[in-house]
């Protein structure tokens, strides 16, 4: 499998001069400016306010953040799977530049008490957004380290009261053959859908993510909301969510739909289980040229391993 390193392309080449240099600039003193502007109350979203990509979140930090360096965002930014716009990881950042993330609703339903429609900036008030800071794991043998803005998704969850039909969590990604222009290939059954088990879902781990690198999801990471599961596969990491439905039993999801022995419903990472195609042992982390080993449950094991006590995870991969 080739793979380019994304880091072989110059910045100045793929983004507008002036943003670059911005970008540089804001990054070389985020830490201490986003600190400074936490303790001052900056930059706190007023209700009446719309939000664009690209501006500025306030958080807090996480004790569930990584301390391995972080991808560059324009690694990050220029390097992506979203087959809604295109198959080719250089595609997404281009072709997404004139995606419209506002208005947004995600319409919150299924076995819930509190059925409930939210406008995306509601949303993301629902709880204090976070820095994240976590590993992400492509099952094609990649990996990042992305600094995630956002909050657990068992904050959504509680306010929905689930009742006791809820087993599992469908999640589902827009469906718009004018903005998305991969949804009129049939590569996938569109629109894109993804799954939890409830208490995959319920865990602290499991980001409902508005943002990445201190701002606003770029388009081409799932603006304006998706969720982020560090412990899988980054395939089960939906992007621009639209519905969330809790569900009575485990929901058909887009890869296992496409090819079901090849990407289970679980997909946990697992250097033990390989592909069908291709070994998992290892991957490489972008911007780096040795491979490092893979890590069960990517490195989540402390945290997750006792959701999947009594599982066999060869055949529940
Ligand atoms: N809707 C949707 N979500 C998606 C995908 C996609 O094609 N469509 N690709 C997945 C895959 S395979 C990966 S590895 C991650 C990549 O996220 P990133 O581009 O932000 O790094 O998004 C996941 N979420
Ligand atoms: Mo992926």
């Amino acid at each position: 499998m080739l793979i380019k390193k994304a880091s072989d392309i110059p910045s100045s080449e793929i983004t507008p001069k002036s943003i670059y240099m911005n970008r540089r600039s804001f990054l070389s003193g985020a830490a201490a400016f986003a600190a400074g502007m936490t303790m001052l109350g900056c930059e706190m979203v007023k209700p009446s306010e719309v939000v664009h990509a690209n501006t500025k979140l306030t958080t807090v930090k996480s004790q569930f953040s990584t301390t391995e360096p972080e991808t560059p965002f324009k690694d990050i930014t220029n390097y992506n799977n979203f087959y809604e716009f295109s198959t080719d990881k250089y595609g997404p950042a281009d072709l997404a530049r004139n995606f419209r993330s506002r208005p947004w609703k995600v319409k919150v339903g299924g076995a819930v008490a509190q059925k409930k429609t939210y406008e995306i900036d509601d949303l993301m008030k629902l709880a204090p957004l976070e820095e994240r800071i976590y590993r992400l794991r492509c099952v094609e043998g990649w990996s990042m380290v992305i600094p995630w803005v956002g909050f657990s998704l068992s904050n959504l969850i509680n306010q929905m009261q689930p009742t006791s039909k809820a087993k599992y969590v469908k999640f589902t990604t827009l469906m718009d053959m004018t903005q998305f222009p991969g949804q009129r290939s049939q590569v996938l059954d569109w629109p894109y859908t993804e799954g939890l088990r409830m208490d995959e879902a319920m865990h602290p781990l499991t980001l409902l993510t508005f943002g990445l690198y201190g701002e606003t999801l770029p388009n081409q990471d799932g603006a304006p909301v998706r969720i982020v599961v560090p412990w899988k596969y980054g395939f089960k990491s939906i992007k621009s969510i639209v519905s969330i439905d809790f569900v009575g039993s485990e929901p058909a999801t887009a890869w296992n739909t496409a090819a079901p022995n090849e990407y289970g419903f679980y997909s946990n990472v697992n250097p033990n289980v390989d592909h069908p195609r291709w070994s998992q042992a290892t991957e490489r982390r972008i911007g780096e040229f040795f491979k490092r080993k893979t890590l069960i449950f990517n490195g989540y094991g402390d945290q997750v391993a006792s959701m999947y006590n009594g599982m066999d995870l060869k055949k529940y991969f």
